[in-house]
Formats: C-alpha cells, structure tokens, sequence
C-alpha cells in the first residue's frame, strides 16, 4: 500500500498501475523499463503539463477533429495507463482504435482488446488477421497494421512510439501525433505534433480540448513543432540550471 503522504505518491500510483498491467498480460517487460525512462525525464521536466505542452495539446486537438479519418493506436503501456480515456478520446474525435504492438503477441493484442471494450470501447482493429496489411519500409512487427485502421488513417496518434514506425508512418503520407515524454528521441523529432506530457496527464486535457473545440468553426494555428519541442528542452535545462544552483 502506498501511504497518500508519501512525497511521490502519485509516480508510485502511476507505477503500480503499469506493473498492474503487466500482471494483467496488457503490457511487456519492456514496456516497465520504457516507463523508466518516461519517468526520469517527466522528473526533469517537473512533472507538469507545461505551457509549451498545452500548446501542443491544442494543435493536436484540431488535427484530430478535423481529420477525415483518424485512428488511435495503442499498445501496451498507453492501454495499462489510460484505458477509459483511450475510449473517451475516440467517442469525442470518432477516432477508430487499432491495437499495435512492437513486441507483438496475439494473446497480448486480445487482452488489451478486451480491457479497451471493459471501458466501453464497442469496435476495435487490430486484432482480427482477416484485414493485416502492411505498411512499407517498415521491418518490426508493428509494420502489420488494420486496412479499416492506420492504413486508411490520414491522422494517427501513435502515444509511447518507436522511431522507425513514425518515420515509416509519415514517409506513408500520415499525419502523425505523438505523446512522448523525452524531447529528443526520434519519435518526438520525426512527428508532426509532439505532446512532450505523461499521457496520464495529457490524455484528459486533450480530450477536454476536442470536446470543446468540436463542431465550433476554429481557424488552424501554424504549430512548429521543432520549436515546440526546443522549449521542452529548454525547460529540462531550466530545471537542471535551478537544482545545480540550489
Ligand atoms: O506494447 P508494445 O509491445 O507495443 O511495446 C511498447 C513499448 C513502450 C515497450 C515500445 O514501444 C518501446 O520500446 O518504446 P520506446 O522505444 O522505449 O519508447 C517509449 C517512449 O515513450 C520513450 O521515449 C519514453 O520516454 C516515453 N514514455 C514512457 N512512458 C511515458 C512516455 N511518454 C509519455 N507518457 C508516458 N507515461
């Protein structure tokens, strides 16, 4: 048990909700030590959705509502964390939901299937071999993705990514979002729109912005995201400035 007065109670809740879903079959071993890492920079970044982030957030919004066809895909680690806003986040956008996994198992892929339609998620692609096809260039298993899913997808948000796919993904001609805590990985380089956020946190705000931006008429806002992510790493170097000093 994890005493609510413990100063990091809420990376420690964070954490029990991954190991949770490693019990559960949803994520891998490697999933544990890529939440690691996510959490050593969220600690760097002071482990709040900063202002550069919520801009982010906003210009990913847009592209969601107003994609032809957008898809959310999810592996092990976003499902263990954010199931019910997995869910939430296709009924506001009506964003289609494809399980796609690196280390890719088809026992895995049906437990993550089932703990998404717990939540109430009523359709999800991915898991029915009838409809694989393949995206080019791309050799790991995630290569193998759903024709009614990212294949015909024009926006994708791809949260807790590897490098190759973004960068197969956008040679595709996809638009691609992503929610990744370390700045500089390829991923976060490679996308279009980088939420450098724990999806934990990012997640409800992102829905909270679709939710308020659908169906109003709102301009498009020019988003740089190579700026965007300069800040985050401003922040981080802001952050170390501060500690080394104190
Ligand atoms: O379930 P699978 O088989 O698809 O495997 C999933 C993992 C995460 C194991 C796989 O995609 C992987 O190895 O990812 P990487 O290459 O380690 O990249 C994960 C990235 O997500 C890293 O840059 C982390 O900093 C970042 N990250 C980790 N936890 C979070 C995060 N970003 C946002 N929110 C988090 N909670």
């Amino acid at each position: 048990m994890i005493p609510k007065s413990h100063p990091r109670a809420v990376s420690l809740y964070i954490r029990e909700k991954l190991v949770g879903g490693f019990r559960e079959g949803l994520v891998v071993e490697e999933g544990l030590l890529a939440h690691g890492r996510g959490e050593m920079f969220d600690y760097l970044l002071g482990e709040k959705t900063s202002k550069v982030s919520h801009e982010a957030i906003r210009a990913a919004a847009w592209e969601m509502v107003h994609a032809k066809y957008p898809v959310i895909s999810v592996n092990g680690n976003f499902a263990a964390l954010c199931p019910k806003e997995i869910v939430k986040l296709s009924e506001v956008t009506g964003a289609k939901i494809e399980v796609n996994l690196f280390y890719a198992s088809e026992k895995r892929k049906k437990a993550i299937a089932n703990e998404l339609k717990r939540h109430g998620a009523k359709e999800i692609l991915g898991v029915d071999s009838k409809f694989a096809t393949r995206i080019p260039k791309l050799d790991s298993a995630r290569r193998i993705v759903d024709k009614r899913g990212i294949f015909s997808a024009d926006v994708v948000l791809v949260p807790l990514e590897d490098g190759d796919r973004t960068i197969a993904l956008k040679k595709f001609g996809k638009n691609v979002i992503t929610f990744d805590l370390n700045p500089m990985s390829r991923t976060a380089q490679t996308a279009d729109i980088t939420i450098v956020d724990n999806v934990i946190r990012g997640m409800p705000i992102l829905i909270d912005v679709c939710r308020k931006i659908s169906g109003k008429k709102i301009s498009k806002k020019k988003f740089d995201n190579k700026k965007n992510l300069a800040k985050s790493i401003q922040t981080i170097k802001e952050n170390l400035r501060r500690m080394s000093n104190a």
